[in-house]
């Protein structure tokens, strides 16, 4: 008797991006064209704000809690790990997980404040093990560009000089799988360059690609 095929697993699509690149506006039509694609997919967020945890990443990014810089990096982290069992599972019941920000957002933001010890590999160390994506849609914006969009400067860390330090870390840390996408065009011409990735990283998943770990 033939053994029943195991339904494939969903993708795992990450935005990244800084500032008011348009991160939030191209993962929710993404998701509402892959579902109306007939795609099971869902959209996450980091930082999850819901959680216990989150409500704290929350406050310290609305400025009214102060966290030293080591421990609001491990934050975010947790704020990851606390999710990766309930990530792993929605995937592997197929379900397509488009998500707006992980842990490239957390290693670019922390190291861009250029603290003392908190180098580049410190920031990256609690990340490893947590989920590697199937592809990565990096919208790249000038950051005199993002800047201009409504609502820049609302939270900490929007200030034009963070955001280019946060920018050169995303150059450092780019793979030559992720997709580079110009965020600057319209956003249905960023929108079809975003689908047109995710649909490649669902297919690859569907032909049996594995989940790996970052940082393989
Ligand atoms: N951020 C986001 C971090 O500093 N570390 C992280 O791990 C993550 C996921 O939080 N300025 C920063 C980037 C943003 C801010 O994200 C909140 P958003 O997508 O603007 O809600
Ligand atoms: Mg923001």
């Amino acid at each position: 008797m033939a053994v029943p095929k195991a339904a494939a697993r969903g993708a795992f699509i990450l935005f990244e991006g800084v500032d008011r690149c348009g991160k939030t506006t191209q993962s929710t039509k993404l998701v509402e064209s892959l579902k109306a694609a007939g795609v099971n997919a869902e959209l996450w967020r980091y930082p999850d704000r819901t959680t216990e945890m989150g409500k704290m990443i929350n406050a310290y990014l609305q400025s009214s809690l102060d966290m030293d810089d080591g421990a609001i990096h491990l934050l975010f982290s947790a704020n990851r790990w606390e999710k990766r069992a309930a990530m792993e599972k929605a995937l592997g019941d197929g379900v397509t997980l488009v998500v707006d920000r992980y842990s490239y957002s957390g290693v670019a933001f922390t190291a861009a404040k250029e603290v003392p010890g908190l180098d580049l590999e410190w920031c990256k160390a609690p990340e490893r093990g947590l989920l590697r994506p199937d592809a990565v849609l990096y919208l790249d914006m000038p950051v005199d560009a993002a800047k201009t969009r409504g609502g820049f400067g609302e939270e900490r860390y929007e200030t034009g000089e963070l955001q280019e330090r946060v920018r050169t870390h995303f150059r450092v840390l780019r793979e030559d799988w992720w997709t580079i996408i110009d965020a600057s065009g319209t956003i249905d011409d960023v929108h079809s360059k975003c689908a047109a990735a995710a649909d490649e990283a669902i297919q690859r998943c569907r032909e049996g690609a594995e989940l790996a770990r970052l940082w393989d």
